[in-house]
């Protein structure tokens, strides 16, 4: 008999693998072990700036330059990081050829890079840029930045292809991740402090219609006493074990 520990762990695998229809959100967490700091953690990305000083449209119209480095930092770090286990694994499920949905908040396009295919990046990610005047849209790898590097087509400034507090989702990316979490047998919910509306709400979008959500993280949050099963732990050992018991 598996101590009482492993009864979640159990439970969660038994009705993954019995899944057909799978969503998951995930937050910085899940990139944490492929060393990506997060937002609100220690060491975290916010510690010597506040969210409102540059993840917003007002402090990039005020200083577009101390938002550029702030981004042009944050790129030269993720570029060394790899996927971890926990971006493998989540691969893996996808693989399983279920219906399956991967919601992110995560800008760094690490899920992408582990081979994530049905993905919704729903903050944006930090690799394209866009222009501040004609939205045209770039992948950009090599701008050596700090300042922000000019539109190909119009010469105006660009920025960060992410969402700034302040800003509104992509309505077509919120309505397909609202349309999986509505649909989902299965939720995983994966090192999000759900904090940040309206992505973090998508665990109870799926509760309430009826899904059984799994949350994997190192500590509480405010979707906890909502969630099926809360599995305590790192993502990058959590996962893996899930995915070898179903
Ligand atoms: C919008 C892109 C409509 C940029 C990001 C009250 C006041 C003011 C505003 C609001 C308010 N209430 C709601 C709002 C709106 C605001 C919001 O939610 N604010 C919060 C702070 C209260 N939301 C918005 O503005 C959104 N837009 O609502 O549009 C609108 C229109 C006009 C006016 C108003 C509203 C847009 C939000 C998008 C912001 N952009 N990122 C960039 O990255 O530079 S958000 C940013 O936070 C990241 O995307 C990040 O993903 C996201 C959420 O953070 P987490 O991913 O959860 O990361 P965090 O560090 O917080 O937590 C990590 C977790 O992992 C922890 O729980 C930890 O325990 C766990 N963990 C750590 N290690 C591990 C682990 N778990 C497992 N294993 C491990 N190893
Ligand atoms: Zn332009």
């Amino acid at each position: 008999m598996a101590d009482d520990s492993q009864i979640p762990m159990h439970q969660a695998a038994s009705r993954l693998g019995q899944a057909k229809r799978v969503a998951v959100l995930t937050g910085a967490g899940i990139s944490a072990e492929s060393g990506v700091p997060t937002f609100r953690g220690p060491g975290g990305l916010w510690e010597n700036h506040r969210p409102e000083e540059l993840a917003t449209p007002q402090a990039f119209a005020r200083d577009p330059e101390l938002v550029w480095r702030w981004y042009h930092w944050r790129r030269g770090l993720i570029a060394q990081c790899r996927p971890n286990p926990a971006h493998e694994a989540l691969v893996a499920l996808e693989r399983r050829g279920i219906d399956f949905t991967l919601i992110t908040q995560n800008v760094d396009g690490l899920h992408r890079l582990a081979g994530s295919e049905r993905l919704l990046e729903v903050h944006g990610n930090l690799w394209w840029v866009r222009c501040s005047s004609c939205g045209a849209l770039y992948e950009d790898r090599a701008s050596q930045g700090p300042e922000p590097p000019a539109c190909q087509e119009c010469g105006a400034m660009l920025r960060p292809h992410v969402v700034w507090f302040g800003e509104s989702l992509d309505p077509d990316i919120l309505e397909s991740a609202w349309r999986a979490a509505t649909g989902c047998e299965v939720m995983l919910v994966v090192g999000t402090s759900a904090v940040v509306q309206p992505a973090a709400g998508l665990a109870s979008v799926a509760k309430q219609a009826g899904g059984f959500v799994i949350e994997i993280n190192l500590e509480p949050t405010p979707n906890s006493n909502e969630v099926d099963v809360s599995l305590m732990g790192k993502a990058g050992e959590i996962l893996p074990e899930l995915m070898a018991q179903i």
